[in-house]
């Protein structure tokens, strides 16, 4: 095991990462920036190293500064958390280049889930099912309009360097291909210097289903079931839960026994996600996280496991402390993301927490970096906190999220907080009924 590691991140993912390693008997080393001096990961570290200035690009953007601080500590392995630098597969590489050890996949699984066609191509010859639409890319506009034709309108043009949701446009007929085309390929060439595109059947009505994956990266490989993240806006998920409200036990079985017998094929390292479309009783592959994501803490409530723990194990070659058979679903849960936002245009509202207090009791998590008197500063994403319940059922949960969420005292900001008091008063949120498109459209309706 690693006597040392270090957390390339801040805020709650930060603290979440520290937890695990001290668990373990773990060092660890924080990296902060200058905005960040008085943060809780660099509180709670062990250690604590600042590595540039306020803006991203120079501190937890800087491959050389994290690769410093490394060297300076002795930390023997790094951990990415979400978002920074956690599916840069060219840092995976320097970090490998010397000789520290990165905690999630290869440089190579990265690579190839990060091009959206690869990943695809991918998943379709590992026996994954996707969504129907052209063979690879598609580089002329002519054979735009002939694989349209063959799987028939609406269809989507969507960017191979895109992904969650970036460089996507929406063909409804014939007479809206070329513009899709066009724009689709200017817009990817602009925003990621890459301009080949792909064709999809577009799905009108999809849950958006992901399955958890976790691998040895040594051929073998376990699903911890799925999650369902339909209630988005803008593309950033708003709530999350464990299990999805539509899918039951043979479903789950089936199609997470896909997925782990892909990803054990792979050789695939540590937490992955496999993002899917689920419409009319059927998953459509569409993209694959190669990191611990935002809302891993449902699945951790319902099988009881520690995923940060585990990518520790498998990072330092350690077996995974479970196989598929310990893996037993208990209950269900429900995350809800807390931001720093002034409804109800979601506007960034960062200032200083004139009080603050957290939720708790049984089955309630609160994942946060918070405490009286932060200032949170406005250089960085507007989560401020994860509110995680588990009830032995979803009503249980639901009332648990309720009485949790009324416990909660954040002052001196804006939040989501009165969004999530709202959506829990509304039938279709109690029935699970939803599908991507609803937060939206009750945005539309009830945020005037
Ligand atoms: C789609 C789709 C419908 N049909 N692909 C958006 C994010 C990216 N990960 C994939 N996305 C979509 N791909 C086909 N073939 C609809 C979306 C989509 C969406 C997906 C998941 C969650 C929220 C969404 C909101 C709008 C569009």
């Amino acid at each position: 095991m690693f006597s040392k590691i270090l957390i390339a991140n801040r805020g709650e993912i930060a603290l979440r990462v520290i937890r695990a390693a001290r668990e373990m008997g773990v060092g660890t080393v924080a990296v902060h920036s200058t905005a960040d001096a008085d943060a809780m990961h660099v509180r709670m570290a062990d250690e604590s190293v600042c590595i540039g200035p306020a803006p991203s690009n120079e501190s937890y953007l800087s491959m050389a500064g994290v690769l410093t601080a490394c060297e300076i500590t002795g930390a023997e392995a790094i951990h990415p958390g979400y978002g920074f630098l956690s599916e840069n597969a060219n840092f995976v590489q320097a970090v490998e280049d010397h000789g520290l050890k990165f905690i999630g996949p290869s440089a190579e699984h990265i690579r190839m889930m990060g091009d959206k066609i690869t990943a695809k191509d991918t998943m379709k010859a590992l026996g994954v099912p996707c969504v129907p639409g052209s063979d690879g890319g598609v580089h002329h506009f002519e054979t735009a309009e002939a694989v349209a034709k063959s799987i028939g309108y609406p269809v989507i043009v969507k960017a191979t360097a895109g992904g969650g949701g970036r460089g996507m446009k929406l063909a409804r007929t014939e007479a809206d291909l070329e513009t899709a085309f066009r724009t689709a390929r200017a817009e990817a060439k602009a925003a990621f210097g890459n301009d080949e595109v792909y064709i999809e059947k577009y799905l009108g009505k999809p849950r958006h289903i992901e399955v958890q994956v976790f691998g040895d990266g040594r051929g073998t490989a376990v699903h911890l079931g799925e999650r369902d993240c339909s209630l988005q806006r803008r593309h950033q998920k708003v709530l999350e839960e464990a299990p999805g409200p539509a899918i039951d036990a043979a479903t789950r079985a089936r199609i997470g026994e896909t997925c782990a017998k892909a990803v054990a094929d792979l050789g695939y390292e540590g937490a992955g996600t496999i993002e899917f479309l689920y419409e009319d009783g059927e998953f459509y592959f569409i993209e694959m996280n190669t990191r611990l994501q935002v809302e891993h803490p449902v699945t951790e409530a319902i099988f009881g496991v520690d995923l940060v723990r585990e990518q520790i194990r498998v990072a330092a070659g350690e077996p995974m402390s479970f196989t598929q058979d310990d893996l037993e679903l208990r209950g269900h849960a429900i995350e809800v993301r807390i931001n720093a936002e002034r409804l109800p245009n979601f506007a960034p509202c960062p200032g200083k927490i004139t009080q603050y207090h957290a939720p708790g009791g049984l089955g309630v998590r609160m994942d946060s970096a918070l405490y009286d008197g932060y200032k949170i500063p406005p250089y960085y994403d507007s989560l401020i906190a994860k509110l995680i319940v588990h009830g032995r059922d979803r009503p249980e949960a639901l009332a648990r999220l309720n009485r949790a969420l009324g416990e909660l005292i954040v002052d001196g900001v804006d939040t989501t907080v009165p969004l999530f008091h709202a959506l829990l008063q509304e039938p279709d949120i109690q029935s699970g009924d939803y599908t991507i498109h609803w937060l939206e459209r009750w945005l539309e309706e009830n945020m005037d």
